[in-house]
């Protein structure tokens, strides 16, 4: 084994994190957002939240993707150029890679080491196809690799990640999708569909308790990379349904009074008051294609389970 890098070590405090919760224990409502759930303990625990009884999408949107994917190929040419967004460790990809013939596969990522890896179990698995991982943050545009630019791309954003970001933010993202995919263009996308609040919470709300430690994790990274006193266990997991805005919100809430420090600076809560750490927005199929248009994409096809509880749905620029 090599030995271990400093920041391995200790990790070095990302200067954007310590920002973004001092800013957002200030604030009022208090928010921090959500992509700071995802230090190595996060992306774990998301990973075990995937395979849990009551978290539906995961399970759901693999099914869909199995039953719909050859129908996918017949709806966009072959040879088009799969780009995913977001990649991660995803078990959805080689599903699309079988049924689409494409020329190259290029997923985006933030995360350096993980989309290597990532990427070399896939091209290991895929022999012959052209795998050109990209080290980016795609919420901004992506230049694609010279070997692929100007090919038709279909790109790939399964999960329902969409939906955890508030509206004008999924229109924006949607947007730059389409600018960093270019001229003929088609997206391939998974939304969580809007249930019954019951379904719902217990997605978030898990009677393991292994949501609540994903959303505890937050306050965990805090006190180590920010030098934070927080007691985790003055916090309790929310998961609550906010039908006026059709979403899921996760917060942390004080269950008594506390007093501590972040980055050298003081911070006090009263019992029940919380911080909103995010939101996961559901989607019908009307909201869904509106907000498709809205990104400038023109919805061409769509595939729901049985049950309508979640939907995959392609689109064209
Ligand atoms: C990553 N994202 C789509 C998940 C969701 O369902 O909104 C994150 C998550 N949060 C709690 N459980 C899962």
């Amino acid at each position: 084994m090599p030995p271990l890098s400093p920041a391995e070590v200790e990790p070095i405090a990302d200067p954007a994190f310590r920002a973004d919760v001092l800013a957002g224990l200030t604030a009022r409502p208090r928010a921090i957002p959500a992509r700071w759930f995802y230090d190595r303990r996060g992306s774990e625990l998301f990973e075990d939240i995937t395979r849990l009884p009551e978290y539906y999408p995961t399970r759901t949107e693999v099914a869909i993707l199995e039953r719909a994917c050859a129908e996918v190929a017949t709806l966009t040419d072959a040879g088009r150029v799969v780009v995913e967004f977001g990649s991660g460790s995803s078990t959805k990809t080689p599903i699309l890679l079988g049924h689409v013939d494409p020329s190259a596969y290029v997923p985006i990522d933030i995360s350096g080491a993980f989309l290597r890896d990532s990427a070399a179990a896939l091209a290991k698995d895929h022999p012959g196809l052209t795998v050109l991982p990209v080290e980016a943050d795609f919420t901004r545009a992506v230049a694609l690799p010279d070997a692929v630019r100007g090919k038709p791309a279909l790109g790939f954003f399964p999960g329902s990640t969409i939906g955890n970001l508030v509206p004008v933010q999924a229109v924006d993202l949607l947007r730059t999708m389409r600018a960093s995919l270019g001229e003929g263009a088609m997206l391939l996308i998974g939304m969580d569909r809007v249930k019954d609040a019951a379904t719902l919470v217990a997605a978030y709300d898990d009677a393991g308790g292994v949501t609540a430690a994903f959303n505890l994790n937050l306050l965990h990274r805090i006190n180590r990379e920010l030098d934070g006193t927080i007691p985790a266990e003055s916090f309790r997991h929310v998961a609550r349904w906010n039908d006026d805005a059709a979403r899921i919100e996760m917060h942390l809430e004080a269950v008594e009074d506390v007093a501590f420090t972040v980055a050298g600076r003081d911070f006090a809560m009263r019992a029940g008051e919380t911080i909103h750490t995010e939101n996961s927005h559901k989607y019908g199929d009307r909201d869904a294609r509106l907000l498709l248009a809205a990104g400038g994409w023109t919805p061409r096809a769509c595939w729901t389970d049985a049950d309508d509880r979640f939907a995959v749905h392609l689109a064209e620029a």
